[in-house]
């Protein structure tokens, strides 16, 4: 099979799975239709890949501009890819994102085994623009799409024992061969209570910009969760598993004084070995202020009690 490129045609990449049948078109009348010529603007530089279907279009970023597709496709995290930022997009090719099973399973009703594109195929697609704030104290604004993670939490009916979700990213050092270095312990997880998981600016992505996730961002479905630091957001998903107990963290477990298990941004809880004050925008010189949440203060209400320090 042909190494999958975020460039492919509709033809050459999994056939079928991936074409928008005209009965998707039907389903999501102009909206969808738009949509689909949006992203077709094929510039140097701008978006390329498979179209996905746009039902709506939320902006969360406070009218800030956009990161170009550009750097947000080459300046990336994922260890499993290379541990310098353009690694990633250089190395991606070995990651193939279809065909693409998904299981979510533990305290749920209705479990799921089902490939990706059936996955995202049960719910409209959303374009969400977050900003998004790493760890390391740089920013991007992003046109996420993808659809509410309750949304599909709802679907599998989680049991009362249901407290925590745990993610897992792909075990395969054939397709992720940072993965035979130990420099984390594999596969990647992360983990989020079940309150924060059912957020509704909580998302499940598959695409940016309007087009399939390419690799290096997390290809085919990884976590945004916008008022978090980024490492929370767990790309190139296999399995999400409901849990009674926390479940453990990649990053909370190689430094637990550094990285906590809630990862929520917080400007005056300092990193121990950097501030979290500033940030800089990818594409910009000046540093601007951390804001607490990132931003998203409508979260804090899920904090309520909790020691701040505890939220990082
Ligand atoms: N599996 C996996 N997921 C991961 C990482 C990783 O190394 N491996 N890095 C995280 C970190 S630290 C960040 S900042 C974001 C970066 O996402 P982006 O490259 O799409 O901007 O991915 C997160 N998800
Ligand atoms: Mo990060």
């Amino acid at each position: 099979m042909a190494r999958w490129r975020p460039d492919m045609k509709e033809a050459e990449a999994t056939p079928e799975s991936l074409w928008l049948r005209r009965r998707d078109f039907l389903r999501l009348g102009a909206a969808g239709a738009l949509s689909l010529a949006w992203p077709g603007r094929s510039a140097a530089g701008g978006p390329v890949g498979v179209p996905l279907p746009v039902a709506k279009r939320v902006t969360l970023a406070g009218g800030e501009a956009l990161t170009p597709w550009d750097d947000v496709t080459s300046y990336n995290n994922f260890y499993e890819l290379g541990t310098d930022k353009s690694d990633p997009a250089v190395r991606a090719g070995t990651l193939r994102p279809r065909p693409w099973t998904v299981t979510i399973d533990g305290e749920v009703k209705r479990p799921l085994t089902l490939d990706v594109d059936a996955l995202w195929k049960r719910f409209p697609l959303e374009e969400r623009t977050y900003r998004m704030r790493c760890v390391e104290a740089w920013s991007m604004v992003i046109p996420w799409v993808g659809f509410p993670l309750g949304d599909l939490l709802r679907q599998v009916e989680p049991t009362s024992r249901a407290k925590f979700v745990a993610f897992q990213t792909l075990h395969d050092p054939a397709q992720l061969p940072g993965q035979r270095r130990a420099v984390l312990e594999w596969p990647y997880v992360e983990g989020l209570r079940i309150d924060e998981a059912s957020h509704p600016l909580t998302l499940l992505a598959v695409g940016l910009y309007g087009r399939v996730l390419p690799g290096q961002n997390g290809a085919p479905l990884r976590l945004v969760v916008p008022w978090k630091y980024g490492f929370k957001g767990v790309k190139s998903i296999v399995r999400i598993t409901l849990t009674e107990r926390q479940p453990p963290t990649s990053w909370n477990r190689l430094a637990p004084r550094e990285y906590g298990f809630h990862g929520n941004v917080n400007p005056e809880v300092d990193h121990p070995r950097w501030s979290q004050a500033r940030e800089r925008r990818i594409g910009e010189f000046l540093k601007r202020k951390t804001l607490p949440f990132n931003g998203y203060t409508e979260v804090a209400s899920l904090y309520a009690g909790l020691d701040p320090k505890a939220l990082y």
